[in-house]
């Protein structure tokens, strides 16, 4: 499947306002830390427990319990029963990225058995905040409710001024997206992004350049880069990858080659979990 907009929510812009305010006292986890370039992180509100200690996902199939944190935020507790079938609800999360930040793209659920069904609904957002699947570009508007096919190589990146706060909430595998939302969810307009420009030559080249001041100091800060082109010009989340091993191979050093391939590996095929690669 790819991204799919599901509907929308009309959100109470002032319940909504208290709820983001009490997040601000609420302690989020930097668990995922390693898919991230920049500031993001997660506060889990549903898990297979309802446990605060437990922060990273797994696979499990009973009704998702509400955490500590879930106390803080009334109105997002009453969207979701409102607005979703809960029964097949495993995970509630907000995912919180600040300005020019991005994620590092990657498939989900490759360190799992089984894949569930990840749904975004933006809380805050701004006009310069995109999410690409594949080769495509998109972006997700405040209330709307999306499909997002995980196991396809994505991203996400805030660019704008303000925070990006999506609430994601994690379906039983196999759900049908027509088992997702309930009635009371409004229908919704695409609304296309603009196409990105097509990376000019000069950029090609300073991207291979980059080989040259490739260190195990700035290799991360050399993916963020990368990881950022790929929402300002047409490419394919893959091809952070292909310009990451070209770089490498131009900087002629055998490890950053070697760190290249393994962090494809871990980020797009397969992965452990807690085995990131150190370079
Ligand atoms: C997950 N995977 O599937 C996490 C979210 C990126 C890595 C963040 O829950
Ligand atoms: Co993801």
């Amino acid at each position: 499947m790819s991204a799919q907009l599901l509907g929308k929510i009309d959100l109470d812009k002032d319940r909504l306002a208290a709820d983001i305010r009490a997040l601000d006292t609420v302690e989020f986890s930097q668990v995922y830390a390693d898919f991230a370039c920049g500031r993001w992180d997660i506060c889990v509100l549903r898990n297979a427990t309802g446990s605060s200690t437990e922060q990273k996902i797994r696979t499990h199939d009973a009704k998702a319990l509400p955490t500590p944190p879930s106390k803080h935020v009334p109105y997002i507790n009453e969207l979701i029963e409102r607005c979703f079938r809960s029964d097949g609800i495993r995970y509630v999360r907000i995912m919180r990225m600040g300005p020019n930040s991005c994620l590092i793209p990657h498939q989900d659920y490759l360190e799992l058995n089984d894949e569930y069904v990840r749904i975004h609904v933006p809380i805050e957002t701004n006009d310069r905040c995109w999410n690409t699947e594949d080769d495509k570009i998109y972006q997700m508007r405040m209330g709307e409710i999306w499909f997002l096919d995980a196991t396809r190589i994505h991203s996400a990146g805030c660019f704008g001024e303000t925070d990006r706060l999506h609430l994601m909430l994690d379906f039983q595998p196999g759900t049908r997206l027509s088992e997702v939302v309930t009635d009371q969810v409004q229908p919704a307009e695409l609304r296309p992004s603009d196409p990105r420009p097509e990376m000019p030559r000069k950029i090609a080249e300073a991207i291979d350049g980059l080989g040259m001041v490739l260190s195990k100091e700035n290799f991360r800060d050399v993916v963020a880069i990368l990881s950022k082109f790929h929402f300002h010009y047409r490419s394919h989340g893959k091809d952070v990858y292909r310009w990451l091993s070209s770089l490498c191979e131009k900087s002629g050093q055998a490890d950053m080659i070697q760190y290249a391939k393994e962090i494809e590996k871990y980020y797009t095929l397969s992965r452990q979990p807690d085995t990131v690669p150190r370079i």
